[in-house]
């Protein structure tokens, strides 16, 4: 893709403001500019119903924010809210409108050449609208036009035809609801966010230890001793957590970490709930020691660091793995030992770009902590190999037992707010993420045997024409997708589009040939049914369950909730059936969680009665109990057979693309053009890489440079218009941001076993 309209706005926004200098903010993270960060969402003073709802998020009977997914402890701070929680309930609570009138000014194509910014800064949509092709324009429809409209077209298409994707946003309730009205549909085609985030964690965490998500709960972070963190920007993505880190910090825990990137959340902070802090500047320094890893390098380090540890055993037999546990609980061990071993050094050290040194630095701290986890987000699931990324952290973490014990685990760091919980009450694929058995016993449905599409193979069917209808629960899937412009193109010809959103994004403006928007509560609002006021819940990264009460009045009244929209979507589409009862259900969401209690007892027992729980109620996690739901129903050690998560290795002329999300953006929504934890402020059309690296390929800041694709499959994929911006990064990678980026990773470019795109490990060419 060349220029894009919206990118040159982006970058006409206003010029570059770097630093002469490499760009460094020397500050810690927190503090007073996290104060600062999130004024400059404010148009006007915060009305006294959006202080209250922020004095109580993430509290019992508060909103639970809709930013990150990190835990919400049982004993809150006062404000239990980072700069970026504050951002995006601000930025909900938007009284600016956008309805029928303001689509009425300005017509699709108009629209079109806008920035993501100024899109949803425009304010919350209010009423259903229908794309008119003649107007080019959105115009006012009724919901029962629009339901009418909506049913009769999926009704004359093949099931299969159809399908439903959700971004982690939207409540268990209405998640639960949309997984059974698909499967009662008679399809399974529901994609959702976590096929571009952690579905590598989905698919092999589940078969190295046999469960799908993470196995700490907050108290392990009482109690370790080290924690080992990859590809996971704190900081800025989940600042809450920044808490836990600190306090485990200052009783002794050891923080290593390993990013391209040396990201200042992980280096040191400054607690804003800390007067002392906050009056004298001194901060915490969160990482012990911090490694700028090569994009892809984790393999080589995890293999590094797994050879210090055998050599230690060597040095002293019996008294550092944990025999007991590798006989007992795993299998695998003697073989990828053996692989291990016979990874030279050297080739330990090109693929990482660290030295044998820095790594038995790092395992040094490894072996002095009796309990350890391993922390990771997209810097290691969004690689061609991400699932042997994983699999090595497994690895060195079960060599020392560091599995199923208090202060011990594996613990992804999640992304949206309810994307884990979603696929827990069966937003997903496949067959095995609704039990079959449930939905003919309680509902009277076959639901399809065979699994349905995921993100990338929708993306596909789109392409060639077998996916004829998209709806979209929340989010913005062709921003967030990878090839942007072959999906741009294609994307016109589906049949029906829908969009259930709060807030006007790019996705909207690619109409399929009958298109509506339909306009939702977000989290923050009041949420009114037949039987009084409702409460949503949702599952943080912890696997822990919590209500949330929407407090503000509604953008209008013509905003429906989502749990509403997908029951009366699915009245208009399915056949009449007693035990469906979308009326009955939308009227009170009690009736909602227990359904789901019934469908998931294992997950929901009790679910009415435990969701008020302070810090929520935890599913818990077999591997606590050193369960391991596997094939083998042993724990499983991965042998690497390659030292590289990149998917081809780079040739002298190419660099690898990092794709970065700012401090000043929740993915696609861009709140505004500060990435100040990066000291980059101004513009997001920019290319990091380092100084020796601009010169080596003779350019020179400022410079505006293109960059292509360098996978060769007959598709050009190209951005112009990017600033060259000198940044510390490792020799051979470059860095820009998501979404203006993707454009330049191809579709197929995917962890091998669950698709997830490789967004951070796309091998690219800089033109001049
Ligand atoms: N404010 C804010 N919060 C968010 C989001 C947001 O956009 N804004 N998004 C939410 C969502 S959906 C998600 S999934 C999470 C994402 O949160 P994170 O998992 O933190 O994701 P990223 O910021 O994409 O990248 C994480 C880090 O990986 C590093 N990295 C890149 N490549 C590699 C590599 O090969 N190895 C290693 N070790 N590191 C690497 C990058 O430098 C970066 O610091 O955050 C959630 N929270
Ligand atoms: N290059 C690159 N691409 C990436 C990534 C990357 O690191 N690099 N990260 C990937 C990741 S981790 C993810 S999770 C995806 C994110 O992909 P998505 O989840 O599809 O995108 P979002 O930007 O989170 O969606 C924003 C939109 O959601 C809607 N919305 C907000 N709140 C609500 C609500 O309460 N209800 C409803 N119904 N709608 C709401 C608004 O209309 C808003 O415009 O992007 C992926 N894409
Ligand atoms: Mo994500």
């Amino acid at each position: 893709m060349t220029d894009h309209p919206s990118d040159r706005a982006a970058r006409d926004h206003s010029a570059t403001k770097q630093d002469a200098d490499t760009p460094v903010y020397d500050h810690a993270t927190g503090g007073w500019g996290s104060l600062k960060g999130v004024a400059h969402i404010f148009s006007e003073k915060p009305s006294a119903v959006a202080l209250k709802i922020l004095g109580g998020l993430n509290k019992p009977k508060g909103v639970m924010c809709s930013s990150c997914a990190w835990a919400k402890p049982a004993d809150p701070a006062t404000f239990e809210f980072c700069e970026n929680g504050a951002k995006a309930t601000l930025w909900e609570l938007d009284r600016k409108k956008v309805g029928a009138a303001f689509m009425d000014q300005h017509s699709v194509s108009e629209l079109k050449t806008w920035h993501d910014h100024d899109l949803e800064a425009s304010g919350r949509l209010t009423e259903p609208m229908r794309y008119d092709a003649e107007s080019d324009r959105y115009v006012a429809v009724s919901w029962e036009e629009a339901f009418a409209g909506i049913g009769r077209t999926l009704r004359e298409m093949d099931p299969k035809e159809a399908v439903f994707y959700a971004s982690g946003h939207a409540g268990l309730e209405a998640s639960f609801l949309y997984a059974l009205f698909a499967r009662a549909m008679g399809h399974q085609n529901l994609p959702q966010s976590s096929n571009m985030c952690h579905e590598t964690t989905s698919v092999n965490l589940k078969s190295f230890i046999g469960t799908p998500v993470g196995t700490c709960t907050l108290e392990d972070f009482e109690h370790c001793d080290a924690i080992f963190f990859f590809g996971q920007n704190t900081g800025t993505n989940s600042p809450r957590f920044l808490h836990q880190l600190k306090a485990a910090v200052e009783r002794g825990c050891r923080i290593v970490t390993f990013n391209p990137l040396r990201e200042r959340g992980l280096v040191e902070f400054v607690d804003p709930q800390d007067p002392m802090q906050m009056v004298s500047g001194k901060s915490t320094q969160i990482s012990e020691r911090y490694y700028q890893v090569k994009p892809g390098g984790d393999i080589a380090v995890l293999a590094g660091l797994m050879k210090c540890v055998l050599a230690a055993e060597e040095a002293a037999p019996g008294t550092v793995l944990d025999h007991d546990f590798i006989a007992s609980e795993t299998e695998g061990f003697d073989e990828t030992v053996a692989a291990v071993r016979a990874a030279p050094w050297s080739e330990i050290e090109q693929h990482s770009g660290l030295t044998r040194a820095m790594i038995e630095e790092a395992a040094e701290i490894y072996l002095s902590a009796d309990r350890a986890i391993g922390i990771y987000g997209m810097g290691l699931t969004q690689h061609v190999n991400g699932w042997l990324n994983l699999g090595m952290l497994c690895n060195l973490l079960m060599m020392r037992g560091n599995m199923g014990r208090k202060g011990a685990g594996i613990s992804p760091v999640r992304g949206h707010s309810n994307v884990q919980g979603q696929r827990t009450v069966g937003v997903g694929e496949k067959s095995s993420h609704m039990p079959a058995g449930k939905l003919r016993e309680l509902f009277g449905i076959e639901a399809p045997t065979e699994d349905g599409l995921n993100a990338v193979h929708a993306c596909e069917g789109v392409l060639d024409g077998s996916v004829k209808a998209m709806v979209s629960l929340g989010g913005n899937l062709i921003r967030a997708l990878p090839d942007r412009q072959r999906l741009e193109e294609a994307w016109p010809s589906l049949r029906l589009t829908v969009h259930i959103a709060t807030k006007l994004n790019r996705s909207h403006l690619v109409p399929g040939q009958e298109s509506y928007l339909l306009p939702c509560l977000g989290r923050t609002d009041e949420d009114i049914q037949a039987s009084g006021a409702q409460v949503v819940t949702m599952e943080d990264s912890l696997s822990h369950v919590s209500a949330s009460v929407g407090q503000a009045t509604p953008p209008s009244e013509h905003v429906l909730s989502e749990t509403a929209i997908v029951a009366r979507m699915a009245q208009a589409v399915l056949d009449p059936n007693p035990r469906l009862d979308w009326e009955g259900w939308t009227a009170n969401y009690d009736r909602i969680r227990d359904l789901i209690a019934a469908c998931f007892p294992d997950d929901f027992a009790g679910f009415n009665e435990r969701m008020f729980e302070p810090g929520g109620f935890y599913r818990g996690n077999p591997v606590r109990e050193r369960t391991w739901q596997t094939e083998s129903g042993k724990a499983q050690f991965t042998a690497p057979m390659t030292l590289s998560a990149l998917g081809q290795a780079p040739s002298a002329r190419e660099m690898t693309l990092i794709t970065l999300r700012s401090n000043d953006q929740f993915n696609t929504t861009i709140y505004g053009y500060s990435d100040r934890l990066r000291g980059l402020e101004g513009c997001r059309m920019v290319v990091l890489m380092n100084r020796d690296e601009i010169a080596r390929l003779g350019l020179e800041e400022g410079r505006e440079v293109s960059l292509t694709c360098a996978i060769e499959d007959g598709v050009t994929r190209r951005v112009d218009g990017l600033t060259v911006t000198a940044y510390d990064l490792p020799p051979g990678c470059v860095a820009g941001y998501y979404p203006e980026l993707n454009p330049l990773v191809p579709l197929a470019y995917h962890e091998k076993n669950s698709a997830t795109p490789a967004y951070k490990g796309t091998p690219v060419h800089v033109l001049p």
